[in-house]
């Protein structure tokens, strides 16, 4: 096999690849046409491919049978005057025996085996074809089919036709790309002067050249007289030798299909998701699965917490009265709380078709700014993978709220220590009071009275009744204002840990699936490319 072989080889592959990549996305009659090369291609190269199928195409009447018996010798097709005659394919080679499976492929039923002889070729299955202007839509449909599976065509126009709009626009232009394994000949040359025949020559070389078929040789013959036809064998002959037909063949299906893939997919052969996008649709879906509720409620459930420890206890069951947000919110466990079988779930209120809408807009704001220069089909795709999961999602995210370590539950350890000194000055409250109002019950029921201690002037209770209340009243306000500070700083850890959590969920459930596609974009483009050689 030569290198040009498994160039092709690679190509095929590469087309393989891109059909398999884009189908589904792209556009379905481009990629049932990539999806046909390929297995042509195969195919073909598995059925006989030493041989090398050439054709003779062109309208009716212009002598394709007439110089399919002279260039074989024999007088195998038939010829006549009545229009059109061929009405099968028919197909011919030489040597021991027909290639059967090749012209099955073909689906040619017509075929001989021509002996041994002087006008003897080798490895070529040479087919005449009916004609493709015809009054007859099966040969058409004939001629059509064929034009894309042989290996060389001989296009045969004769003098009167040889600029039809049907040949030249039907066909030709559109066959372009296959422009080094063509030949046009000029048949019933005898029909025309020498000079005649020059300028129609120019004259069909000027027209083949502006439809992209400079490397289309022309030649010029005459079935009737023999003109050319020794030319015209040469060419054949050359043609089957250098075994190069099949391959270029290939070679341009392969072209085309990749250049109509590459035009399908677009010109952005790398789009991406931004990370104000990634941080966008992580932020929108945190705040519609209730991470702020969350945020507020372990602050709230932290001034709560703290206010009830550190407090001065004549006014913390005031902070009692009030419920703690996230017992309510069925956050107030630890991860390592949960039970391993239980689906955590928060008792956040159930998604409203608000929070639907805003997850549904975060999603195709995701999908939109990555989609951009994307065609239908991809974009459409990147916005199916976003949703994959998204009748889950609302439920995932809940769940990974439940999860997250909100660190409230445990307090910090100088609320303690604020609790015993609120204590003792309670005590030296109450202290004071005893001892402000001992004397007059003392005396009362007749007993000694306590000795007085004043300090500064000031009877000791005094100092321990008042000096309690109003030490008690300012660690009070102090301890409220440490616990603001707590608060702010665990909302913020919360929210850092539920945005970790969220952040993970959405990568999982939205990012990937969105990446997996930007993915499958990319290695479409580059199998492509690959194609294209
Ligand atoms: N003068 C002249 N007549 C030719 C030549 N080649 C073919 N003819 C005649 O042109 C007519 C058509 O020839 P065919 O070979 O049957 O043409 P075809 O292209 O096979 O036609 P279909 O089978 O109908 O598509 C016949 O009458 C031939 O004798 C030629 O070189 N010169
Ligand atoms: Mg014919």
């Amino acid at each position: 096999m030569s290198a040009a072989d498994d160039q092709l080889g690679a190509r095929v592959r590469a087309l393989a690849g891109a059909v398999e990549a884009i189908d589904g996305r792209g556009t379905p009659d481009v990629v049932a046409k990539a999806k046909a090369v390929v297995e042509r291609a195969g195919e073909r190269v598995a059925f006989s491919g030493s041989y090398t199928v050439v054709a003779f195409a062109g309208a009716t009447g212009s002598g394709k049978s007439s110089l399919f018996n002279a260039v074989t010798g024999t007088d195998l097709a038939h010829v006549a005057v009545r229009r059109p005659t061929t009405s099968k394919a028919m197909g011919v080679s030489w040597g021991g025996q027909l290639p059967h499976e090749l012209l099955d492929w073909l689906e040619i039923t017509k075929r001989h085996l021509v002996p041994s002889g002087p006008n003897e070729f080798s490895d070529l299955l040479l087919i005449d074809l009916p004609d493709h202007d015809s009054t007859e839509l099966t040969h058409r449909l004939t001629v059509d089919r064929l034009v894309q599976l042989v290996d060389a065509l001989i296009w045969v126009v004769d003098p009167q036709k040889y600029a039809d709009a049907a040949l030249h626009d039907g066909y030709l232009k559109q066959l372009a790309p296959y422009a080094e394994v063509m030949l046009v000949v000029l048949n019933q040359a005898d029909r025309l002067a020498p000079a005649e025949l020059d300028c129609c020559l120019s004259d069909l070389r000027r027209l083949l050249d502006s439809e992209g078929l400079r490397a289309t040789p022309i030649m010029s013959t005459s079935a009737l007289r023999g003109t050319g036809i020794p030319e015209l064998r040469e060419a054949l002959a050359r043609t089957v030798a250098n075994k190069q037909a099949m391959a270029r063949r290939l070679s341009a299906d392969v072209g085309v299909s990749a250049a109509a893939l590459a035009t399908d997919l677009g010109g952005n052969p790398a789009p991406f998701v931004s990370d104000s996008a990634r941080h966008n649709v992580i932020r929108v879906l945190g705040e519609a699965a209730g991470v702020p509720v969350v945020v507020d409620g372990v602050r709230g459930a932290w001034r709560r917490r703290g206010a009830v420890a550190t407090g001065w206890p004549f006014v913390t069951w005031l902070a009692r009265l009030r419920p703690d947000p996230l017992k309510k919110l069925r956050l107030d466990l630890t991860p390592a709380d949960h039970s391993p079988t239980e689906l955590n779930r928060t008792s956040l209120p159930k998604a409203s078709s608000v929070q639907r809408a805003r997850v549904e807009q975060g999603l195709r704001e995701l999908t939109d700014s990555a989609a951009e220069g994307l065609p239908r089909g991809w974009a459409q795709g990147l916005r199916d993978a976003s949703r994959s999961s998204q009748s889950l999602l609302l439920d995932r995210l809940d769940t990974a709220i439940a999860g997250a370590d909100l660190t409230v539950r445990r307090g910090t350890w100088w609320w303690a220590i604020f609790g015993v000194l609120q204590w003792l000055l309670i005590a030296a409250v109450l202290v004071g009071v005893g001892w402000l109002f001992a004397n007059p019950v003392l005396g009362a029921m007749g007993l000694p009275s306590i000795p007085a201690v004043l300090w500064y002037g000031i009877p000791a209770g005094t100092w321990l009744l008042v000096g309690g209340v109003l030490a008690g009243i300012l660690l009070g306000v102090l301890g409220g204002a440490l616990v603001e500070i707590g608060a702010n700083s665990h909302a913020r850890a919360a929210r850092r840990s539920l945005d970790a959590a969220i952040a993970a969920v959405v990568t999982d459930e939205v990012l990937a699936p969105v990446q997996a596609e930007l993915d499958r974009f990319q290695r479409a483009h580059a199998a492509v490319r690959a194609a294209q050689g």
